[in-house]
Formats: structure tokens, sequence, C-alpha cells
């Protein structure tokens, strides 16, 4: 029953394509002699701690395809248009109101992506697609992960904790001239006294575990397609 829900989003179609030649950026790699920056730096980037309940999370997780979370292929994705399954719908209802007000002039999200990750997966740095309108709001199930802020040019990172439950949004620079990327690796160093400081000596490894994202956007106005 909630495969069909799912069953004629999960068509390839020339927005996949699109998606999947995403701004990516050659990035050096060596982020050692780069400078940390708490998140509050960052303009346009906010963090929500715990702004799903714990019921919504659980709907959403149960709704899936069971096929997006099983075997161990990297890089599962679904891309789903409005309107959107209920409960993922319902993820409108936890975007902060300044955000809709301001930044989506209080319309809801058009387009998301789920993404599944495993331990060792994750999603390179790039920027989001001029065709996605400015605004992107992140929510994560599951479990914890980190999240890598980077502007090359100043040799500027920040590492933001995204816990299960929380949304993390993304506008004005922090959308068009930071990367955001996913480090491949299977688990992150976590820093016991601050979410953001990532070069504090009183880090811990913690393993990753399986973790999905929704990732909602809106579309710029007159975009094509094709
Ligand atoms: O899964 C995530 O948290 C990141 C997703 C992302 O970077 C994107 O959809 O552009």
């Amino acid at each position: 029953m909630t495969d069909e829900l799912f069953d004629d989003s999960c068509e390839e179609n020339e927005f996949d394509q699109a998606l999947q030649e995403a701004d990516q950026e050659s990035v050096d790699q060596d982020v050692s002699s780069w400078t940390q920056v708490p998140l509050e730096s960052i303009t346009g980037l906010s963090y929500y701690p715990n702004r799903l309940p714990l019921d919504l999370q659980n709907q959403i997780t149960n709704v899936l395809p069971k096929g997006l979370f099983s075997g161990t292929n990297s890089g599962r994705q679904l891309h789903l248009y409005v309107p959107f399954p209920e409960p993922i719908q319902r993820l409108n209802n936890y975007l902060p109101s300044e955000f809709l007000s301001d930044v989506w002039k209080n319309q809801p999200a058009e387009a998301s992506i789920i993404q599944v990750y495993n331990p060792g997966d994750g999603i390179i740095p790039h920027k989001d697609l001029d065709m996605f309108a400015d605004g992107v709001a992140i929510y994560s199930f599951l479990s914890d992960m980190t999240m890598v802020f980077k502007l090359p040019s100043k040799k500027l990172k920040c590492d933001v904790r995204l816990q299960k439950g929380s949304l993390v949004v993304m506008r004005g620079p922090a959308r068009y001239e930071w990367l955001h990327e996913i480090p491949f690796r299977g688990g992150d160093w976590i820093s016991s006294s601050s979410q953001d400081n990532a070069t504090a000596s009183n880090q811990t490894w913690t393993p990753r575990n399986q973790r999905f994202s929704i990732t909602m956007r809106r579309i710029v106005e007159n975009h094509t397609f094709g």
C-alpha cells in the first residue's frame, strides 16, 4: 500500500537528470589549514534541533518504500513533487514562519528529495541547482550526521551536527555562496562541549547509523524543464 503512494514519483524524468548535474565544485579537500567558524557567522544558515515531533518522524519513516532502506547500495534517492503524500506534506507546518513569509512568500514546498545514507555514504560539496528558488530546508531522520559548510575562497568551514528530528535552513549567502557536503565516512568526530566546534580537542569518534533526509525546495518562477 505505502509503496503505491510513491510509484509514480520513483520514475526517472528530466528533473532527476538535471539534479544529477548539480553545481558541484572541486574543493581542496585538505581543510586542515581552514578556519572553523560558528554556524551563527554564516548569513542565512539556521539550525533547529528537535523540530519534528517523534510521531511525525515515525509516520514518515513508515510510509516510505521499504526498498529505500534495505541493502547496502549507496545513494538511494526518491524525488517527490506536489502533491506530496500526507505525512510529508505536513513538513511544511514545521518550517519557521519567518522563512515561509520572507523567503517562500507563504507558499509551500514544491519539490522534495528523500536521500538515504548508510555509514560511509555522503554527498559531495555542492550548491543547489539554480532551478531551485532561494530557501532550502533539510529535515533529518533516524540518526545524527555531520554536514560541513565550506567557503573555499576564504578557507572557512563549519561543521553542523544534524540531529534526527532537526531542521537546517539555508537562504541567501548560505544557499548561494557556501558549499555544503556530507563527508563520505563511517562516523563523525563529535565535540562534547559544542555542536559546531570540530577542532576542539575533546572529540569522540561516533560511528554513523543509517540516516535519511528530506530536502524541501521551491522551483524558480518560469523555470522550464527539458
Ligand atoms: O541529506 C542531506 O542532509 C543533504 C542533502 C543535500 O545536500 C541536498 O539535497 O542538496
